[in-house]
């Protein structure tokens, strides 16, 4: 946390911060995971340039370089001795002043990391999840840059997700301002019709996933020809399959819309291929993928010792599956360079 080493329970930051009052901040999600050389970060590098591009549209001058959050980033894993858990950065305006405009506030920059298993359930990546279209629109993008990763802008997502999940649905499922799909409240969406991948782009105010971008390859290089257009409601209720792709919710098929079954209502066999070709990308079993592994150990080798700091905590926000809500074991620490 601003460059030192924090234990979770005194990671604090005081309530006068902008980001509090105003969400002035901006954050990523990344995924480390267990690979035969040893813990390591899917697309790090992505996901730092998305950070860093987040920050810019907000004017939040990130006090570090990239390199020097990229060795954070694996400090933070090794410190923990994790082989695999969910790294979340996070840069936003401290306390300074309390005006909408955040002059004088500080950067403030933290890393925290800690075990996250399935995001829509074990069973969601197995059989689906069901979904229902929001009463709450995604805001278009000359709103808010809906491709930076803002922390305010997550308010449209928290509204969405709780009232999909109060409605007993696993997830939301937003339709941009001229009515076509967006994405669910933390996931870009994929349609399978044909033999074809359909998804839409950053013209349909999503956030350009970076789990997007990897099964696109990965469905190129399968030989599934892939479309990037307007995707409507009725596209979505007559599809073979659809999916959907993000950090946490990894490759998740859709089973029902609304009560509607999508093709047969459990994951179908396309959708099926693309999560294993995935799992085998992030899992370094195949090595054509291994570029978009960056591995935790390679660097500060000397340094890489568990550490004491790591204490007892269990973070109530931490949701292991939105269904079961299991806690993650203890031991979660923070660090920035
Ligand atoms: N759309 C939104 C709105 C979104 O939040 C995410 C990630 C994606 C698409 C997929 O992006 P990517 O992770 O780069 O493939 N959502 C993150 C936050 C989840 C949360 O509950 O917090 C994530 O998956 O880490």
């Amino acid at each position: 946390m601003n460059g030192g080493l924090v234990p979770w329970a005194s990671a604090t930051t005081h309530v006068s911060a902008h980001a509090l009052h105003y969400g002035s901040g901006v954050f990523e999600g990344m995924r480390c995971y267990e690979t035969p050389d040893g813990p390591a970060v899917f697309r790090l590098e992505s996901h730092l340039d998305r950070l860093y591009s987040s920050a810019e549209i907000y004017g939040l001058e990130i006090p570090y370089a990239q390199e020097e959050l990229s060795e954070a980033v694996c400090e933070v894993i090794r410190r923990n001795d994790f082989n695999s858990c969910y790294v979340r950065p996070i840069c936003y305006f401290g306390s300074g002043s309390l005006n909408v405009h955040p002059r004088s506030c500080p950067v403030e920059v933290v890393i925290l990391a800690w075990p996250w298993a399935t995001y829509l359930g074990a069973a969601g990546l197995e059989q689906g999840v069901r979904v229902t279209v929001s009463p709450w629109r995604k805001f278009h993008s000359r709103m808010m840059p809906t491709t930076a990763k803002g922390c305010g802008q997550y308010l449209n997502s928290m509204l969405a997700v709780r009232d999909a999940v109060d409605r007993g649905y696993a997830e939301a499922l937003l339709l941009d301002s001229e009515g076509n799909l967006a994405e669910g409240s933390g996931e870009n969406i994929f349609i399978v019709r044909d033999g074809q991948l359909l998804t839409n782009d950053d013209r349909h105010s999503i956030l350009l996933g970076i789990t997007r971008d990897a099964v696109l390859r990965i469905a190129g290089d399968l030989g599934y020809p892939v479309e990037v257009r307007a995707l409507e409601l009725d596209d979505l209720i007559s599809a073979d399959e659809a999916f959907f792709t993000g950090t946490a919710a990894e490759v998740t098929p859709i089973s029902e819309v609304d009560t509607i079954r999508i093709g047969r209502g459990s994951r179908g066999p396309v959708t099926e291929e693309i999560q294993q070709a995935f799992f085998d990308a992030t899992s370094g079993r195949d090595r054509r993928y291994a570029h978009w592994l960056y591995r935790v150990d390679l660097v500060g080798i000397e340094s890489n010792q568990s550490f004491p700091l790591a204490q007892e905590f269990t973070p109530e926000f931490v949701e292991c599956s939105k269904e079961s809500a299991e806690k993650p074991p203890s031991g979660e620490i923070f660090i920035a360079p």
